[in-house]
């Protein structure tokens, strides 16, 4: 029987439309990365599902050669969860902003984090609204003044890392647009995960937040990676540490090794997903008839 030998793709391959952020925007370092490790791994584009939300970060599903939903404000990953529970061997992820992940869609981040189904979820984390002109976004600093807080948000800033953490996330990670390395990095390990992995990725708007520069992330991030006596395995100690750290800690923040995806827990034969047309997700109208009538 002849061999098929699959040829190693490059980043080129998952190139899509030109992409129309603004020049120097953090969202380019995702891309980038993202491109370098579907190659690495050599998925087919075929086999990508990738669903963005709302914003300038979710146009990425047009910026990389995929198939792609982009669907409305806050919703993709109750989107992200069904395509993924309904083809369990598609590489699926999802990604948009701070606003989309930690404000309008916060509830669905958390339940999606709890119920753990295998999926990487990329946040690109610039402290504004940038798709709406730059207004301050959930994870603003207290104080940030922006064109709808001219006084300065008089809001407590919100961290999905801990956030994540705290409801019980099996994979969580924070990398830095200014450092494409470690990014690719992080979302290697986060596409390997069995679960719901996310990596939120300190993304600067060039244009709408002249603070939280890349040269202000240079001086307040601490590059856990760096430590060889952090361990990433212990919720407890890790949740100790990154709340009584003065800076912002980047890198393999929280990684559970025992992590059982929803799917090994839901489908009888997980190694063996059903095609799709065996599964039944439409119920027969003789049933509800029974049930209701
Ligand atoms: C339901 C709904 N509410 C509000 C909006 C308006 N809106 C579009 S993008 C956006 C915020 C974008 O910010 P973020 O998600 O952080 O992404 P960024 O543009 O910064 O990448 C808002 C409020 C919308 N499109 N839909
Ligand atoms: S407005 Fe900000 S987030 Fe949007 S493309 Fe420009 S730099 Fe990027």
């Amino acid at each position: 029987m002849a061999t098929v030998i699959k040829a190693q793709r490059n980043p080129k391959d998952y190139e899509g439309l030109k992409p129309v952020w603004c020049p120097g925007c953090g969202d380019f370092g995702v891309l980038n990365a993202l491109k370098k490790v579907l190659a690495d791994l050599n998925i087919d584009p075929k086999d990508i599902a990738l669903v963005t939300g709302i914003g300038c970060s979710s146009q990425i599903s047009s910026f990389l050669k995929a198939y792609a939903f982009h669907g409305v404000h806050g919703r993709l990953l109750p989107v992200a969860t069904a395509i993924k529970l309904m083809n369990p061997h598609l590489t699926v992820i999802g990604a948009g902003g701070d606003g989309d992940g930690y404000a309008i869609g916060l509830s669905h981040f958390l339940h999606a984090v709890r119920r753990n189904v295998d999926i990487t979820y990329i946040v690109m984390n610039n402290q504004v609204y940038g798709l709406t002109k730059g207004q301050a976004s959930p994870t603003a600093a207290f104080g940030f003044v922006t064109t709808s807080t001219p006084q300065g948000t008089r809001e407590r800033d919100v961290d999905g890392v801990k956030l994540a953490l705290a409801a019980g996330a099996t994979f969580v990670a924070r990398g830095f647009s200014g450092d494409v390395p470690q990014l690719v990095r992080l979302f290697k390990e986060a596409l390997q995960h069995p679960g719901f992995a996310l990596v939120d990725v300190l993304s600067p708007c060039v244009t709408y937040n002249r603070v939280n520069t890349y040269d202000w992330f240079r001086e307040n991030i601490l590059n856990l990676d760096e430590d060889p006596e952090y361990d990433p395995t212990d919720r407890v100690k890790v949740l100790t540490k990154i709340m009584t750290l003065d800076r912002i800690p980047t890198g393999l923040i929280f990684k559970d090794p025992s992590s059982k995806p929803y799917s090994r827990l839901l489908l009888k034969d997980p190694d063996n997903p059903p095609a799709l047309e065996e599964l039944r997700v439409r119920p027969e109208l003789a049933e509800l008839q029974e049930q209701f009538v």
